[in-house]
Parts: C-alpha cells; structure tokens; sequence
C-alpha cells in the first residue's frame, strides 16, 4: 500500500507521451496497485500512471457507486478501437488540475482493447461515466488534458493560475 504524490499542473511530465508497457513483471504490478491506492486516497473515479510521474502506458479507474463494493478496472497499453458519432457534454475535473470543473463534450460511447494485469487482452464497450473516464485517462497517456478541449481564453486562464501559483511556491 503506497500513496505516491499527484503531479499537478505546471508539471511537463503531464504533458509527456508515455512508453508502451513490454512487460507486466513486479514493477509494473506494484505500480498498478500505487496507483489504486493514490486513486482511492485522493479521491478519484481514474488515474493515469504520468500523474504520479511514471510515463508507462497504464491507468487506473473505478466507477462503484459510493458504499459499493470497490470494482477496480487496470488498462495496459489501453487503445480505443471506435468512437461513436453521438456526443455528450459532462463535467469534468482531474486530479492534476485540483478543484476546477468544466463542461467537456465528448463521443458517448467508446471501444477500447487493452491488457489487463493477468496479460489477457480485454475489448470492452462502454456508455455514460465510464466512456467518459476512459477518454478521460487515455489523453493523459499522450500528454492531453481535459482542458484542452475548452477555448482558449478558459484554457490559458486556467494555465495562468496555475503557472502563477507555482511561482509562488517556489
Ligand atoms: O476523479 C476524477 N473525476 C472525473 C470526473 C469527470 C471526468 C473525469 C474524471 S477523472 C478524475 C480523476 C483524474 O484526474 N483522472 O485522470
Ligand atoms: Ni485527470
């Protein structure tokens, strides 16, 4: 059980483009559950593996309503096969851009083929708050956030408060 520290915003390792995963050896499981634990401690619904620095092809998720059983899904090498033509808007946040919320418009519904962490390949169609998140962590793997899906005058307004609050921690 490890806690590891969330990279935030102006951080350049979110914006890196991370390493496919050749491997699932021990480095990459314990990275996985790293990852969980950061994920349930923040807390968050996702995690990709370039927030907490590390720039492999690896995210984290979990969508169980409150009180639910944990239901903790891991993707590999995550791709996703078809976007479907219908959109949504929702809000969304992100751990690495703390206590901001914009709406986003994305496609609804997603195909995505990854490997898990017992290396059986998995295709998977998914709706509503998963397609979203799926989307959602995916970008973090090519160094996209969700901000960069608003205009830019909201971007760089955001881009700004936090450039300028990392000046000043400094
Ligand atoms: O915890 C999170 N909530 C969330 C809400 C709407 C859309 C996406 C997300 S993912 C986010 C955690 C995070 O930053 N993952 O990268
Ligand atoms: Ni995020």
């Amino acid at each position: 059980m490890a806690k590891r520290p969330i990279l935030t915003l102006p951080d350049e390792r979110l914006r890196a483009i991370a390493e496919p995963i050749e491997k699932i050896d021990d480095a990459i499981k314990a990275l996985a559950q790293d990852m969980l634990d950061t994920m349930y401690d923040a807390p968050g619904i996702g995690l990709a593996a370039p927030q907490i620095g590390e720039l492999h092809r690896i995210v984290v998720m979990d969508l169980a309503p409150d009180g639910a059983a944990r239901d903790p899904i891991v993707m590999i090498n995550p791709e996703i096969l078809a976007y479907s033509d219908d959109t949504v808007t929702t809000e969304e946040g992100c751990l690495s851009i703390p206590e901001l919320y914009y709406e986003v418009e994305r496609p609804a519904e997603v195909t995505v083929r990854y490997t898990d962490l017992t290396g059986e390949v998995v295709e998977r169609h998914a709706e509503d708050r998963l397609a979203i998140c799926i989307q959602h962590e995916l970008d973090h793997l090519d160094g996209v956030l969700y901000i960069d899906y608003l205009s830019r005058l909201k971007r760089d307004r955001v881009l700004k408060k936090f450039q300028k609050q990392a000046r000043r921690a400094t």
